[in-house]
């Protein structure tokens, strides 16, 4: 410990450079076993989308094999990704979801 630590004194460093918050992409993988409405429900409840956006989001990554739900800070991205990983596997779905740096 420093002589100004040990006597109670808080020691704050200076920074000149600040850390952008990168936002980091939330996507659903298509797989031949989760249900539809799993996945809907996932879009819905995770994600906040409506019904409609949600059926085509879900839709979307049926036919072209992934899909964006949403686009957050880094630790609400992976919040929901290990959320919705631990949802999908206590229904018994393969569901996968990953979060990536936009
Ligand atoms: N392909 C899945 C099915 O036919 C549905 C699905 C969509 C799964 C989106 C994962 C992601 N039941």
């Amino acid at each position: 410990m420093t002589r100004r630590e040990e006597q109670g004194q808080t020691q704050t460093l200076e920074r000149t450079h600040t850390e952008k918050p990168r936002l980091f992409r939330v996507l659903l993988l298509n797989d031949d076993y989760t249900p539809m409405d799993f996945v809907v429900m996932v879009l819905r409840r995770y994600f906040r989308k409506g019904e409609q956006d949600a059926e085509l989001i879900m839709l979307a990554v049926h036919r072209k094999g992934q899909g964006m739900a949403g686009v957050y800070p880094r630790d609400v991205a992976e919040t929901k990704v290990a959320q919705v990983t631990a949802h999908a596997r206590q229904e018994g779905h393969p569901l996968r979801v990953v979060a990536e740096p936009e």
